[in-house]
């Protein structure tokens, strides 16, 4: 077994498994497209749980979107791993946790992550990113953007929803990060079954998400509410205009061009995805901890660095608080 410091190979890396951090919907897709290859770090319950104790178990996971017209489930054969007592080097990680959860997922590997390890964070909202850069400042780090829409209907059984796109770009690499590794990094993940492209620039398109999730999510917890009836009430919809028109003006204030204008582009998603609950409205609902800090709470804090007032999105947070939501 390689020792987790020594140098690492573009040989060994290429072979090398993909783990994932986070065994939600996001995690068992990327674990499903890039299996046998890939290894879900679970947590010590459920490892027992699916696994009975074994090392390393061969775990069933369940889509049921890719061939829905045939209603088939497609199934794969996934490794899974104690997050707790896996000592194996990681060269290679996708973090698909909760923005909140990361730090806390990545502590819990860092023993055994090697120096020359590439990670991806895969995750909604920001704050998370740079947190993980300033602990981990040896790795090279990745993040991604994703339309894709999958749920979980228990731990391994993924609903994928919807087929979407995955840009993915580095995040101020400071490091030497060895040319190869990365050539492999993103031959690798380009050549799974999901749609990637990756891209010199991330920023962007993580803002525009962010800028997206800020305008929709909390609205619709406020209000209990699928995204499009969001725009089918005059008040909400106001509510969704100010959002919109505070987070311009902070983006503006950071240099940072959107490809349409924010408004325009909200209405264009909540139409779109009308039907659905957001990824809050259901956090909500499941009573897990919601990832609103890390979306209107960054929006907030990004502002008061530069000086501005976002009266809406305070009022929004507020009067969530005032819900018990956070
Ligand atoms: O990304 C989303 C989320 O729910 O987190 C939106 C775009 C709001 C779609 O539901």
């Amino acid at each position: 077994m390689t020792k987790t410091n020594a140098p690492s190979t573009p040989e060994h890396f290429q072979a090398a498994p993909w783990f994932i951090l986070g065994g939600g919907a996001m995690g068992c897709l990327w674990a499903y497209d890039l299996a046998p290859n890939s290894i879900i770090l679970a947590k010590p319950e459920r490892y027992l749980q699916y696994t009975n104790g074994s090392s390393t178990a061969l775990i069933t996971t369940k889509l049921s979107y890719r061939q829905a017209s045939q209603n088939v489930p497609f199934i794969c054969e996934c490794r899974l791993a104690n997050i707790q007592n896996y000592s194996s080097p990681i060269l290679k990680l996708i973090v698909t946790t909760k923005a909140q959860d990361t730090l806390s997922a990545l502590s819990a590997v860092q023993h055994t992550l090697h120096p020359q390890a590439h990670i991806l964070l895969l995750q909604n909202g920001m704050g998370s990113q740079q947190a993980v850069k300033e602990q981990f400042p040896i790795h090279t780090l990745w993040c991604g953007s994703t339309t894709q829409g999958a749920y979980t209907t228990d731990f391994l059984h993924v609903v994928h929803a919807g087929f979407g796109q995955t840009a993915i770009g580095p995040w101020h690499t400071t490091s030497e990060t060895n040319p190869h590794f990365s050539a492999i990094f993103q031959q690798q993940l380009i050549a799974q079954g999901q749609q990637v492209t990756f891209i010199k620039d991330i920023q962007p398109l993580l803002w525009q998400k962010l800028a997206v999730n800020a305008c929709i999510n909390g609205l619709t917890v406020l209000f209990t509410c699928k995204n499009g009836e969001l725009l089918t009430c005059p008040n909400r919809l106001k509510w969704v205009e100010k959002l919109c028109q505070e987070t311009e003006q902070l983006l503006d204030n950071k240099h940072i061009a959107l490809t349409k204008p924010l408004f325009q582009h909200v209405c264009h998603v909540l139409k779109q995805t009308a039907e659905n609950y957001s990824s809050t409205y259901m956090d909500v609902t499941h009573q897990r901890p919601t990832e609103l800090m890390y979306i209107n709470g960054f929006i907030l804090s990004e502002a008061k660095q530069l000086g501005l007032l976002l009266p809406s999105h305070t009022a929004l947070m507020e009067q969530l608080a005032q819900k018990g939501i956070f």
